[in-house]
């Protein structure tokens, strides 16, 4: 019997070379007669036809190139080391900001990482059915039940066991894209980075907003489920059309894309035997085994396996919230800066022995708020930079004298009190003005381009010394007010 079939499979093999041969020799047998027909044809049609085919194999290498170019590499989030990261928190907490948050954030990494439980995050936009899943994700549980007839607030993590018998914790979280609801998002997407693994859950074609959230979670190379829920509304064609649909926007970022029906409640009418009709309400039946078996391969490495890149999805998210902290701590910390050299110049101004109308800028003072704002940048600058710096100012300041003193005398007429604080007002109100565009142009220059780029400074010192806006002339004129009463 055997035999038999190797003899019969030989056969095959035999038939199927001598059809191959037939046809190579055949189409050898074309191209050698297309060969001599073409020698026969006049010479402009042969070259004619030549080039003709020239044009098409170079198009079809061009497209063949194209198609196998090497794409681009999604970006992915990296995260310095830890030990970075924690030196600037600390940091930061040696400078009075609030740090609480980050620190916790540490906490909990290195508290999951101990305790080897495999973390899910279920997440998405709001009332997609994320509550209703993980009630049918995890047997027993009370809580999800209770909050399935309402939106979610918090974030709630229940334990059990997964599909394939590890022990995990399932993390329900509030819907992201709630009007108003943009702590809530933040703690939604906090936990997500948190999670070994995500379920993303949508109800139908991705939107904009649900497409840019799959992207952010690839991003921070979450192995991710998108869970395509509330089947049971469509038909099988247009569920499967749907499920390409993603597959394509979704641009290869999920590990898998599945269908599945969480539950809610169905209504229907039903015919009773005595022939009287009912109202028929219930709790639909789940179908998530397609989801089980999706998460079962996404964490069949363990928490240990997925572990080195939860860790570094968190640290990666904690590095983006010190930077935040950092530039918030800046931002505020300039301000100081300025309003303190401000009040400096204002005393100055009204020390000067015979206030003209010439300003210029006080050098000592301008030299030590440029040095003071590179020092809280974290940028080194020598006495040869500040000199061309104070160089410029002044020509800047020279230049634009009667445009600050234009919007001194407007500030004067517009709060009739400062006038009545005595001579030379309008002088130190000029220099206010002054030192406040100066520090804030010095400032934004540092932020942006970690340097002191003297021409950008300068470029910024001009226009700011002609904003006039109201809410900065009240800011200056109770600056200079303050200044003037204490003196
Ligand atoms: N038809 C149908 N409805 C469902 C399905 N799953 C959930 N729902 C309904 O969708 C609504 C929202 O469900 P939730 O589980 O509260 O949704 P959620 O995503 O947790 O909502 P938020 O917590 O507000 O973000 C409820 O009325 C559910 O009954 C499903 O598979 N099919
Ligand atoms: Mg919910």
């Amino acid at each position: 019997m055997a035999d038999m079939s190797r003899r019969f499979r030989l056969l095959i093999a035999a038939i199927g070379i001598a059809a191959l041969a037939w046809l190579l020799l055949a189409t050898l047998e074309r191209a050698l007669s297309m060969a001599q027909r073409f020698m026969t044809l006049p010479l402009g049609i042969r070259w004619l036809i030549g080039m003709v085919l020239a044009i098409i194999l170079l198009g079809s290498l061009t497209a063949g190139v194209y198609w196998l170019r090497p794409r681009k590499a999604r970006p992915q989030a990296k995260a310095p080391n830890r030990s970075t990261i924690e030196e600037r928190i600390e940091d930061l907490r040696g400078r009075d900001v609030d740090v609480e948050s980050l620190l916790t954030e540490l906490k909990e990494l290195d508290r999951r990482q101990i305790s080897g439980r495999i973390h899910i995050a279920v997440f998405g936009e709001i009332s997609v059915g994320k509550s209703a899943l993980i009630a049918a994700l995890v047997p027993g549980i009370r809580t999800v039940s209770d909050a399935r007839g309402g939106t979610t607030r918090d974030v709630a993590l229940y334990d059990g066991e997964s599909p394939d018998g590890q022990a995990w914790t399932v993390a329900d979280v509030p819907g992201s894209a709630e009007a108003g609801g943009e702590a809530r998002e933040r703690m939604a997407r906090d936990e997500a980075l948190r999670a070994h693994a995500v379920v993303y859950v949508c109800a139908g074609d991705l939107t904009r907003s649900q497409a840019t959230e799959l992207h952010w979670l690839g991003y921070f190379g979450k192995p991710l489920v998108v869970a395509v829920n509330k089947a049971d509304q469509w038909t099988t064609q247009e569920r499967d059309a749907i499920l390409l649909r993603i597959a394509q926007h979704a641009d290869g970022m999920p590990d898998a894309i599945v269908a599945t029906r969480a539950g809610g409640e169905e209504r229907f009418t039903r015919k009773l035997p005595d022939g009287t009709v009912e109202d028929v309400r219930r709790q639909r039946k789940p179908d998530i085994d397609d989801l089980r078996q999706a998460i079962v391969r996404l964490v069949a490495q363990g928490a240990d396996g997925l572990e080195a890149q939860r860790a570094n999805a968190v640290l990666a998210s904690l590095h983006e919230r010190t930077t935040e902290s950092e530039a918030a701590y800046r931002t505020a910390e300039a301000e100081r800066i300025v309003t303190r050299y401000s009040r400096r110049a204002i005393v100055g101004a009204m020390a000067a022995v015979a206030p003209g109308t010439d300003l210029i800028v006080q050098g000592a003072l301008a030299a030590g708020l440029a040095r003071d704002l590179a020092t809280l940048h974290g940028v080194t600058v020598g006495d040869i930079e500040i000199e061309a710096l104070l160089r410029e100012a002044r020509m800047t300041v020279r230049t634009g004298t009667s445009v600050v003193l234009a919007v001194a005398g407007n500030a004067l007429k517009a709060f009739p009190g400062l006038g009545t604080l005595g001579g030379g007002v309008l002088h130190a109100f000029a220099y206010a003005l002054i030192f406040d565009s100066l520090g804030h142009a010095l400032a934004a220059t540092l932020a942006e381009r970690g340097h002191l780029d003297g021409k950008e400074a300068g470029e910024k010192l001009r226009s700011l010394l002609a904003d006039g806006s109201a809410s900065r002339l009240r800011r200056l004129t109770d600056l200079t007010r303050e200044v003037l009463r204490d003196r």
